[in-house]
């Protein structure tokens, strides 16, 4: 096993980095950015080196000075996160060259997998079910309107590198095609350096459901059950729970065994997640995140599993402790809140600045992860998310009042957070009967300066 791991990361997921490394006797070390140096991950840690000044590509993006920092301090392995270097095959790469462990999948399966069209390439050869449409990128030259016709109207348009819904585009009749195609691609590239896109057919009403799954370094692959990360303000997520009100037994088993059969034929490792769209009984294979997520707590809590352990001894070469028969039981319902010091009445627009008051909600079934403490100010330099909730319970009534009882017991005073709309999420008959689509918080009022359209 490790003996010290070096955390290249910052917040809420450096803390639990740090905290499955107590646990397992490693030692931390922690990176920092100046704008950070009050952050709650820098007094947790055995270790902490100053990478850099506040912007994250002078630091938490500098893949130089984290390298340098592992060496200086003798750690033997690279905690990535999520963001940042977590899913650079380059730095994985750079940290194999250098004799550190990278925790995380090897360079060649993110690689084949990061690019959208390449992972839908590798679904379709392990008979993982896709939405139709183009095989592979819109190349130069072909018949466009024929391709898009064939394929039957409404179309999107997507961009084959990055994600986010960048260079995402809706076209539902042929006079929109070439310039919808036109500007996503440019819109891709100005985002991406890469201007491939390739199309599908448009699902009106779909809902975003995810499987993590983990992969030993001797070929086993387990999956867990599913996460729904249906609730999403531009595609930025905002709820998720499991397992999802909308899937059946048969229909979990199934989603489990094509994530399963995609990880085997990528040659994935280590954990990570095979996104799914979700709509009238069928399922579609997206893409795959080659990291460990925001939401894994959720799963944690259902499938009663330490992510973060098993994650970093399956780096360490460790087999996987149980099948796949452990890892498909459900042991409760649970949901994530995540909680963002941003302003719902205005736009979402980010609120920087000192937590003046923190009371944090606890009891049963109540999970915080944070970095944040009272007198904590928020930099301007990063995202927003300043804490996550996850409740579980019995089942998914009693999760949803377990949530609303703790999103209540949740104080902030200082800063603008998300905690009151996700009350109004919570209480909302529509999310109480599970049954929403990815438009759900666009189409609800929701908030107190919007008009509902839907
Ligand atoms: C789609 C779709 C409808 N039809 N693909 C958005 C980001 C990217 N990861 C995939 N996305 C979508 N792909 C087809 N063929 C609708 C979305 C989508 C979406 C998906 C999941 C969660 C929220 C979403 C919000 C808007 C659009």
């Amino acid at each position: 096993m490790f003996k010290k791991i070096l955390i290249a990361n910052r917040s809420e997921i450096a803390v639990r980095v740090i905290r499955a490394c107590r646990e397992m006797g490693i030692k931390s070390v922690a990176v920092y950015s100046d704008a950070d140096r009050e952050s709650r991950h820098i007094s947790m840690a055995d270790e902490a080196v100053c990478i850099g000044p506040g912007p994250s590509k002078l630091s938490y993006l500098d893949q130089e000075a984290v390298l340098t920092a592992a060496q200086m301090t003798g750690a033997d392995a690279i905690h990535p996160g999520y963001g940042f270097l977590s899913e650079n095959a380059d730095f994985a790469e750079a940290c194999a060259k250098r004799g550190i462990v990278f925790i995380g999948p090897p360079p060649e399966a993110s690689r084949k997998l990061g690019f959208k069209s390449a992972g839908k390439a590798v679904a379709i050869a392990a008979n993982v079910p896709v939405v139709p449409g183009t095989q592979g990128d819109v190349e130069a030259g072909v018949d466009i309107a024929r391709v898009a016709a064939d394929i039957g109207y409404p179309v999107l348009i997507k961009a084959s590198a990055g994600g986010g819904g960048k260079g995402m585009r809706v076209v539902r009749q042929a006079s929109e095609l070439k310039p919808q195609l036109e500007a996503a691609a440019a819109e891709a590239k100005a985002a991406f350096g890469d201007g491939s896109v390739f199309i599908e057919k448009l699902l009106e009403r779909p809902r975003h459901v995810e499987i993590q799954i983990a992969a030993d370094k001797h070929g086993e692959v387990v999956a867990f059950p599913e996460r729904d990360c249906t609730v999403q303000r531009r595609h930025q997520k905002l709820v998720e729970e499991s397992p999802s009100p909308a899937l059946t037994p048969d229909i979990r088993r199934d989603m489990q065994a094509a994530a399963v059969r995609l990880a085997k034929s990528a040659g994935y490792q280590n954990v990570g997640t095979v996104e799914f769209l979700y709509q009238d009984g069928k399922f579609y294979f997206i893409e795959v995140n080659a990291r460990l997520q925001v939401e894994h707590p959720v799963t944690e809590a259902v499938a009663g599993v330490d992510l973060m352990e098993l994650m970093i001894r399956i780096a360490a070469g460790e087999r996987l402790p149980f099948g796949q028969e452990r890892a498909s039981e459900i042991r409760c319902h649970a949901i994530e809140h995540r909680i963002n010091a941003e302003d719902p009445d205005n736009n979402f627009m980010p609120c920087p600045g000192r937590i003046e008051e923190l009371e944090l909600p606890g009891g049963a079934g109540v999970r915080v992860d944070t970095h944040a403490y009272p007198g904590y100010t928020i930099p301007s330099y990063y995202d927003s998310m300043i804490a996550k909730l996850i409740v579980s319970a019995a089942d998914r009534p009693t999760a949803l009042r377990r949530a609303l009882r703790a999103l209540g017991e949740l104080k902030v005073r200082g800063v603008k957070t998300t905690a009151g709309l996700h009350a109004k999420i919570v209480a909302h008959p529509v999310f109480m009967a599970g049954d929403f689509d990815t438009h759900f918080i666009e189409k609800t009022k929701l908030l107190d300066k919007e008009d509902a359209h839907g």
